[in-house]
């Protein structure tokens, strides 16, 4: 008897040991979802507040931690911080930078199922997935009115040469390119309607004009709105945003031709809290986001189908075949140019 119940006990542990031996190998422990989301956010800073509350009003389990900071800066943030990411999703600012940041391996690719809903892919979807372009808008002139009431012999520019007139040296303000998109928007404009000789030539005198370099690309707006200085160099949806504020500016155009951005956004290499980062990517390029813009002050055009451009005007203007990529990957050669030639930036480091 007790022979046969040792071979029972003896069978019953084989079978316990195959049924084991075939059992899935077990899952690795669960990873909590996180719950914050840290943005890296270059437009102002009203639309960045609002995204905030509008992302967490749609995932009411994820806290929106977000800096405001230029383009330029960002980018040398990214690099600072490439082997500690603190940001997960960098969103707007010309894509200019998106592709200097992606040439250095600072994004993330992801494949959004929204990249379907781009009007443009050609033109607002990196190839491989590390950037979209969110919004559209054109660089455009603000001229202070008062001032044009004071010298009556003046006119508003319409042209890029007409910034280089006696009357405006030391009257035009812009910021620097080196921390800011909008400002090396206009730099990379300049080389591509001038060709690179002339471009450099004329940087050279409209340096040389410029009373003021700010860090922020919107602020010229926003100082010669207060009389600080007579023309701005500025995205024409900040000029429109000032003037809506009651600033007394016009907005004007060069005929030749004016350059534009794509705002972009990209999730950063390395990101803590990858999935919301996925979140808000996917958010951000839905109609009904890109519809939010207005709400905060913001006019730039959308970049998905089924958004409707809150002031079309500002893209039906002569629009030059911008080369983002050509001034992407030639971003930090002409800003070391600028710097080291024309106009240091010294006054603007933290
Ligand atoms: O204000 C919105 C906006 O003009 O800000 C971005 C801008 O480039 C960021 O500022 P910096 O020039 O200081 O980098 C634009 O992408 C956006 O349209």
């Amino acid at each position: 008897m007790k022979r046969r119940i040792f071979i029972l006990a003896g069978l019953l542990l084989m079978l316990a040991l195959v049924i084991t031996a075939c059992q899935p190998p077990a899952a690795p422990p669960q990873q909590a979802a996180s719950n914050e989301l840290n943005v890296l956010c270059t437009p102002q800073v009203e639309w960045c507040e609002g995204m905030k509350a509008e992302f967490e009003a749609t995932h009411p389990g994820i806290t929106v931690n977000w800096v405001r900071m230029s383009s330029g800066e960002s980018l040398t943030r990214l690099r600072n911080e490439k082997d500690n990411p603190q940001f997960d999703i960098w969103w707007g600012g010309p894509i200019d930078s998106f592709i200097a940041a992606t040439s250095e391996g600072l994004l993330e690719q992801y494949d959004s199922p929204n990249h379907a809903n781009i009007i443009d892919k050609d033109l607002m979807l990196d190839p491989d997935n590390h950037w979209a372009g969110i919004y559209v808008g054109s660089l455009g002139f603000a001229t202070n009115t008062e001032w044009l009431a004071q010298n009556p012999d003046a006119k508003a520019p319409t042209s890029w040469d007409d910034l280089l007139a006696d009357q405006l040296a030391g009257q035009i303000m812009v910021a620097h390119p080196s921390s800011s998109g909008t400002s090396y928007t206009a730099l990379c404009t300049i080389l591509q309607l001038k060709g690179e000789e002339a471009g450099w030539e004329y940087l050279r005198k409209y340096a040389s004009q410029v009373n003021q370099f700010t860090k922020s690309g919107a602020a010229p707006a926003r100082f010669v709105g207060g009389g600080e200085a007579a023309v701005g160099i500025v995205f024409s949806h900040d000029i429109v945003a000032q003037i809506q504020a009651g600033m007394p500016l016009e907005l004007t155009f060069p005929e030749e031709g004016t350059g534009y951005e794509i705002g972009g956004e990209g999730i950063i290499k390395g990101a803590k809290n990858l999935e919301n980062a996925k979140l808000w990517y996917d958010w951000a390029l839905e109609p009904s986001t890109q519809e939010l813009g207005p709400k905060y002050n913001a006019f730039q055009a959308p970049t998905v189908k089924g958004a409707t451009a809150s002031m079309p005007e500002l893209l039906d203007v002569k629009l030059i075949d911008y080369d983002f990529d050509w001034c992407g990957q030639n971003k930090t050669a002409f800003i070391d140019r600028f710097t080291n030639e024309l106009a240091g930036a010294d006054n603007l480091k933290e």
